[in-house]
Order: structure tokens, then C-alpha cells, then sequence
């Protein structure tokens, strides 16, 4: 099949399992082009079968802001054009189904044989943040009714979807997945000494996040501040955004700077995830967590909110803890008995491991947006002149 894959480039998790789609696509014999704005973070090297395309998005005096939308639709249609895709693959809703939904029209009008379909994934903050916000929610809602297939990436994003979205279209369920052979621990004992500073009883806690409002990096703060009082232990947060310095500033008026390691964005996570003892992930709302997904893999037990798709990634008490939330207090509890009772962490780091690898490898779950492909193509497919 000729698909179109259109993402976010910047670190995020629409990016990561869209490029991770790709590549395994590609990998499966697929024909598969890349569109974005730039090559995305976790493309890496050349790979036969996928290609990149850049979006391009011209300035211009009178424009006040730049037209992505509409330079995006034409990348599109000229993909569509020259490589005959069937399939455009929009991820995340806003504006990339809208974008899709607009090349179809055009290739469409301009009489081109082959007209691709448009399958849209719903990804979270598409829906449950901008989506639903007056400003875009008609548009939103539009584009997603408009597609020939949509998914989403969790049962708890499909009922969100209804409920924020005037939309009627049949939503199917396609969880995020992972490269298992790729996520798996290292065990780099120079690594985890290096950054345990000169204190080998000292736990490793971590966090990765693109550091928004949602993603609570003040919680994650306070809850390591908890821990520290209870045992030696150092925080490493990995990702950048708006609260990266908020919380680091923070956590230097608590006293903790020095056993708080901010490490920017990292396009490879799995050293550092392959180090850590316990991950935190006390968000306000997550409609998956693939933080939490790639640290389950790498053996890391993960306390989190009981919010969104959280409960469908993590068994509580199998795989990691959830609690409310608010509860700042059970979360540090959590992690302190994970952190100090090593029976409890062996099981529950391998209940996490074996969750991954029992319901989210891409074995698995690719063959699933295959057979969607395949479904929508069977159901939209035109009778022949
Ligand atoms: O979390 C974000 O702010 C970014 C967003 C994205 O584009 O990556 O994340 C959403 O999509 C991910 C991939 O499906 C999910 O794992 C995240 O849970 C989801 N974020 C939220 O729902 C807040």
C-alpha cells in the first residue's frame, strides 16, 4: 500500500508512534512518505520503503501568522499526486485532518484518478484541549466526520471524543504501541552511577514530558520532595517545555537543586529510562501515556493520576500505582514503598514488562492499523466506470 503519514515533528507522543508507524509499515513492505515540518525526532536513518517529505510554510507581510494549514495541504496533494497514495494518515486532528480533508477535496475536483482516503488518529490534547475549545471546535469536529476512518488511542479518548465533540463518526480503538525489541533495559551500571552523583544508595527517579501545564511538573516537584525526605534518591527530568524552569526554579527553593538533574529533550530515552528506579507521571489528563508505556518496557514501575487512558497502559498495583490526581501524598507514598521494598519493585517491574509486551508491541498492534486500511479501502472503494 502507498501511504501518506502526516505528524508533528517536535517531541511529543503523536509524533513518536506516527514515525514508529512508519517505520514498521516501511519494514512490512509498505511504501510510506513522511509529511511534516521537519524530519521527526525519532526518524533515524535512512530505512528502505519510508521517504520524508518537509512541509514548507512561506512567510508574507501581510500575513500575520504563517499558513500551515493550507502549505500543508498542498505537500499533500502533490504527494498524493506523484506517489499515488491511497491512504493520507492524519495524526492528531488539529489542523492535519482538516489539511487531509482539504487535499482529498482538491484531488478530488481536479479529477485525479486515484482519490486517497483519509483515516484520522486522535491523540489527546487534539480533542480533550484544543479541540474542544470554542475557537476550533466546529473545524475539528468537521474534519473528523469527514474522515473515511478515525481512530483513537485509547477507549477513554473515544468517550472523551463524544462527549467534548459534536461527532458522529464510528470511532475505533487502535492503542499506541512500541518497538519491544528496542524498549527494552540496558542495565548501564557506569550510566546510573554517573548520575547518581558519588551517593550509590541514591534511587533514580524520573519524568519525561514536553513540560506543559497538563503535564504537572510542579506535582512531580512537590511529590519528589516528598520522597527525598524519606530516603536518599535524585530526579531526572527529560523533555523541555514552559515548566521545565518553573519547576527547576522550584525545586531550588525547596533546596533540592542538587539532587534535581534537568536533562532537556533527548531523542533516546531508553539509557536513561534503562537507570531509573521509579517514573512519575501525575498529569491532569493523558489519554494514553506513551512516557509511561516506554518506561514500563524498560523494567520501570510508573506512579501516575488514575485520569484518561492511564488505568488501560497501567494495572494498578501490577505494573505501577495510580491514585487521584490530587493526591500528592499516596503518589510519594507509592513511590517510597517501591523504592524501599526491592521484593515489590522486582514484581511490579516486571508486571509492567510483560503488560507491554503482552498488549502494546507493534507486532501486535500494526497488523491492527493494516486491517483498518485495508477495511476503509473495502468500504469506500468506488465502482469501476
Ligand atoms: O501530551 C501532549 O501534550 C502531547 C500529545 C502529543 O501530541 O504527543 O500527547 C497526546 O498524545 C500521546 C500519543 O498518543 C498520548 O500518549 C498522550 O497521552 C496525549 N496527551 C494528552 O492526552 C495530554
Amino acid at each position: 500500500m502507498n501511504v501518506g503519514i502526516v505528524c508533528y515533528a517536535s517531541v511529543g507522543g503523536s509524533g513518536i508512534v506516527a514515525t514508529e508507524l512508519a517505520k514498521v509499515l516501511a519494514r512490512r513492505g509498505h511504501e510510506v512518505r513522511l509529511i511534516s515540518s521537519e524530519p521527526p525526532v525519532r526518524l533515524g536513518d535512512f530505512q528502505a520503503g519510508l521517504a520524508f517529505h518537509a512541509v514548507q510554510t512561506p512567510g508574507y507581510p501581510l500575513f500575520r501568522e504563517p499558513q500551515y494549514l493550507l502549505s500543508l495541504a498542498s505537500k499533500i496533494v502533490e504527494v498524493a499526486r506523484a506517489y499515488r497514495l491511497d491512504i493520507i494518515h492524519a495524526h492528531y486532528a488539529i489542523p492535519h485532518a482538516t489539511a487531509a480533508y482539504l487535499a482529498r477535496q482538491i484531488l478530488a475536483a481536479g479529477g485525479d484518478g486515484q482519490v486517497p482516503r483519509v483515516i484520522t488518529t486522535l491523540h489527546g490534547t487534539d480533542v480533550t484541549l484544543i479541540g474542544s475549545d470554542p475557537s476550533y471546535l466546529e473545524t475539528a469536529a468537521f474534519s473528523i466526520d469527514h474522515s473515511d476512518g478515525v481512530t483513537a488511542v485509547s477507549e477513554s479518548l473515544r468517550d472523551d471524543t463524544y462527549r467534548h465533540l459534536p461527532v458522529a463518526a464510528r470511532i475505533n480503538v487502535i492503542p499506541n504501541f512500541l518497538d519491544c525489541q528496542y524498549h527494552r533495559r540496558l542495565g548501564d551500571e557506569s550510566l546510573r552511577a554517573r548520575y547518581r552523583r558519588g551517593d550509590p544508595h541514591a534511587k533514580l527517579v524520573i519524568h519525561v514530558s514536553n513540560f506543559r501545564p497538563v503535564k504537572r511538573a510542579d506535582a512531580v516537584i512537590e511529590i519528589f520532595r516528598r520522597i527525598r525526605e524519606r530516603l536518599p534518591a535524585r530526579l531526572l527530568l527529560v523533555g523541555d517545555g514552559p515548566d521545565l524552569a518553573p519547576a527547576c526554579r522550584r525545586a531550588g527553593e525547596l533546596g533540592l537543586a542538587g539532587d534535581v538533574e534537568a536533562l532537556g529533550e533527548q531523542e533516546l530515552v531508553v539509557p536513561l529510562l534503562s537507570i531509573a528506579d521509579v517514573c512519575l507521571l501525575p498529569s491532569a489528563q493523558e489519554s494514553f501515556g506513551v512516557a509511561a508505556l516506554e518506561a514500563m518496557a524498560c523494567e520501570v514501575p510508573v506512579v501516575a493520576s488514575r485520569v484518561g487512558g492511564l488505568p488501560e497502559v497501567i494495572a494498578d498495583g501490577d505494573s505501577g500505582f495510580l491514585h487521584d490526581p490530587d493526591d500528592l501524598t499516596g503518589m510519594a507514598e507509592s513511590a517510597v514503598r517501591l523504592l524501599t521494598d526491592p521484593v515489590l519493585h522486582r514484581r511490579l517491574a516486571a508486571g509492567a514488562c510483560r503488560r507491554v509486551h503482552q498488549h502494546f508491541c507493534a507486532e501486535e498492534i500494526v497488523p491492527r492499523y493494516e486491517a483498518f486500511y485495508e477495511a476503509v479501502l473495502a468500504r469506500t472503494a468506488r465502482p469501476a466506470a
